[in-house]
């Protein structure tokens, strides 16, 4: 297990041949829901058979799990199912309804609570759990930030969501995997937002000046080619201020509070927003390499230009920060002149 280190291997290339991974999955009870949520009034259980290709015995097994994550269904012997409320029930059926993707979310673990997302994605990811699967919890009791610092992962306040990669990168290119995170996620919420959401390099997302979403990448690799990557997401949708430990309050924030009119935060619709655009970030990064995505990066970030304390260990350094690097490593002239290109694994960044 390699952890990313503050002096990467070198080079920082992409390794070109992408792995075809084309949608082959079995059918879902999100499948189901799409079929059940296009139509006003009563769905076959014929038509959803033939549809999906799949028996009625599996047809009514799927209809039994959403049933169980919350959703209202009457079933009637003669007419079929009928969806009673459009309401999404944060869950992976809700979740996979709506997804737009080939292989990011196509097995989504979604529990109630658990102490930490990327640790169980860890053990899968282990196991052999293949390339966009997705863990999801409601709470976690253990939310790990960076360097062993803790993340407040409260039931029901925000998105706690890990996803395995398996991309065909060399390591010293993996930080580049978190910036593409990074502009997912904004392009998931900023159409939700009165106010445009910025990068703070590496891994924050703010609001105004305040984090509403933190990103967490660790990766296993062998010399020369990652393994897996996994990206755990925490991003607060519903936090009131007072839901934050005092210590956070004047440093964090949540969608709701920045909601333009007619905006919502919604959970469901928000997780596969995010995994959509996620994949497409991350299929563009593979095919044509990293440059539209950090431009859209630099286009994004709030880091570029700016003066910027770094904190490494006991040292505290000042500099200027100039540019982003194609692997990720941001460029800081420091106060002597000297440029240093910085991996995130062990630097905090402070602003005036
Ligand atoms: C991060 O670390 O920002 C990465 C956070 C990643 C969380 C996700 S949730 C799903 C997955 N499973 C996990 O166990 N983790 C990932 P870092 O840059 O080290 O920032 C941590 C710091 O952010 C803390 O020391 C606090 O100051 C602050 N913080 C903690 N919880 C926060 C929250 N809910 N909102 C905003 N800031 C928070």
């Amino acid at each position: 297990m390699l952890t990313l280190s503050p002096e990467p291997l070198d080079d920082g290339g992409v390794i070109i041949d992408k792995k075809e991974m084309k949608r082959n999955d079995p059918v879902s009870s999100g499948d189901i829901l799409s079929l059940l949520a296009a139509r006003d009034g009563y769905v076959s259980g014929a038509f959803l058979s033939r549809e999906l290709n799949i028996s009625r015995t599996a047809v009514w097994k799927r209809i039994a799990a959403l049933k169980k994550e919350g959703y209202l269904i009457d079933a009637s012997t003669k007419k079929g199912y009928r969806l009673l409320s459009n309401e999404a029930c944060y869950g992976k059926s809700g979740i996979q309804s709506l997804l737009k993707t080939e292989s990011l979310g196509l097995d989504i673990r979604f529990y109630e609570s658990v102490e930490s997302t990327n640790n169980l994605l860890k053990s899968l990811a282990h196991a052999g759990a293949a390339h966009g699967t997705v863990v999801i919890a409601n709470e976690q009791t253990r939310g790990r930030g960076r360097l062993g610092r803790a993340w407040e992962s409260m039931a029901d306040k925000g998105i706690w969501m890990s996803v395995l990669l398996r991309p065909p990168l060399h390591p010293g290119s993996v930080q580049t995997i978190t910036l593409a995170v990074a502009v997912a996620v904004c392009r998931a919420i900023e159409p939700l937002l009165d106010e445009k959401p910025g990068i703070k390099w590496p891994n924050d997302i703010l609001i105004g000046g305040r984090k509403v979403c933190g990103i967490l990448t660790e990766l296993s690799a062998e010399a020369e080619r990652v393994s897996w990557v996994i990206a755990g997401i925490g991003l607060n949708t519903h936090s009131s201020l007072e839901d934050f430990p005092p210590e956070l309050r004047n440093k964090a924030t949540s969608l709701e509070l920045h909601l333009r009119q007619g905006g919502s935060a919604d959970r469901t619709r928000l997780a596969a927003e995010i995994l959509n655009q996620l994949e497409s970030v991350y299929d563009s990064f593979l095919e044509n390499g990293p440059d539209p995505m950090l431009m859209e990066w630099r286009q994004r970030s709030i880091t570029l230009g700016r003066v910027v304390e770094l904190v490494q260990g006991q040292e505290t350094l000042r500099g200027k920060a100039l540019d982003i690097g194609a692997d990720g490593r941001l460029k800081v002239q420091l106060e002597d002149g000297s440029v240093r290109e910085l991996f995130s694994g062990e630097i905090s960044l402070r602003y005036d």
